[in-house]
């Protein structure tokens, strides 16, 4: 966590190295995390943050190792005038500034009446073809390109020289009867109507646009990092508590839906299980058309609790519909309770 002082106010930065690859080779995504005074500022830019975060979360879960480091900044006071991004970047000794090869920045992409921009590179001081393009390549939807300026805080890295990009679903600008055509939503309206207002409330996304936008962070980190390999598909959880009393049968239901075709032979089911003997536990996926997969029986293995991830392969089942974890308790005296489990497909 980086200090810094504004108009006699203290703000913050928050920045989050991944251990592992060249120091030498740092690529940056980040997004600011403050609002403006007159509204909670949740797609300006709580949508960024939460969808770098989600991004972060995966790196971590997938334990991911690509040839590059990677850094993740969040931004104080950028609605004062990217106050905490250019601190950030000032304070930079000249020699980690140059180790930065290109900054991605993430300000408002969940906006209600969603365009989706990619920023032009042609735009910038060092507009970057190649951030651009990845960018591009990262959404199934089309994409326009955008003028962004200096709006946000990719501004402070290209006046350091650092090559930067980013994505955007739209602030203040009307949509166009062409761009509601091709994208859907309002034409005549704002991309979002609540930018910089008090109604910039969490009813103020397009979660469809958030999670495209978020997958795009995914797509870019993933290709720019040299990872040689493509980000993980959709995960889904259920963090609902449910007891398991003794010598009893329970289930806790996913719901999967917007993915296309079967799961993979490798559908990678975490669960996370308070137990007093986890011996006793025996544990099935089970499909939406009812077919259970064994991933655990019962034994003599008395120590406590189960936080584990089981691979199922799920190939032959259709992936969309809602899966149960079931779980035995088979022996008695000890209890427990699934504290969640998740399908990431
Ligand atoms: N900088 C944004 C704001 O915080 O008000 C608006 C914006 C974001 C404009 C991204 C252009 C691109
Ligand atoms: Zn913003």
């Amino acid at each position: 966590m980086q200090q810094f002082t504004t108009s006699g106010a203290t703000g913050y930065n928050l920045i989050a190295d991944w251990p592992g690859g060249d120091p030498n080779d740092v690529l940056m995504l980040g997004g600011h995390l403050d609002s403006v005074s007159a509204g909670p500022g949740i797609n300006d830019n709580g949508s960024g943050s939460a969808g770098l975060l989600e991004v972060a979360l995966t790196v971590a879960r997938q334990s991911f190792a690509p040839r590059k480091h990677i850094r993740f900044g969040w931004w104080g006071a950028e609605e004062l005038g990217l106050v905490g991004s250019t601190y950030y970047v000032n304070n930079l000794p000249t020699a980690e500034r140059s180790r930065i090869e290109a900054y991605l920045n993430f300000d408002m992409i969940g906006s209600p009446n969603a365009g989706y921009f990619v920023y032009s590179a042609s735009g910038q001081p060092t507009g970057s073809l190649q951030l651009q393009q990845t960018l591009q390549a990262a959404f199934s939807v089309p994409t326009e390109l955008t003028s962004v300026g200096g709006r946000s805080d990719h501004a402070a890295f290209a006046r350091a020289g650092i090559p930067i990009g980013g994505t955007f679903t739209g602030a203040e600008v009307t949509k166009t009867a062409a761009q509601a055509q091709k994208w859907g939503g309002t034409s005549g309206v704002a991309f979002d109507r609540c930018y910089h207002r008090s109604c910039d409330t969490a009813s103020n996304i397009d979660a469809t646009a958030l999670d495209r936008d978020s997958d795009a962070i995914a797509y870019a980190l993933w290709t720019l990092a040299d990872s040689g390999g493509t980000p993980p598909g959709p995960r889904f959880e259920n963090l609902t508590d449910v007891t398991i009393p003794d010598l009893s049968t329970v289930e806790s239901p996913i719901t999967v839906s917007g993915v296309s075709g079967n799961a993979p032979s490798a559908l990678a089911v975490g669960v996370d299980i308070t137990h007093t003997y986890r011996g006793d536990l025996v544990i099935d996926l089970v499909a939406p058309d009812g077919t259970a997969f064994r991933v655990k029986t019962s034994s003599n293995d008395s120590a406590d609790n189960l936080v584990t991830t089981y691979a199922v392969n799920a190939s032959g089942e259709v992936a969309n519909g809602t899966w149960k974890l079931r779980v035995q308790d088979v022996a008695s005296n000890d209890v427990g309770r699934i504290n969640g489990w998740s399908l990431q497909f």
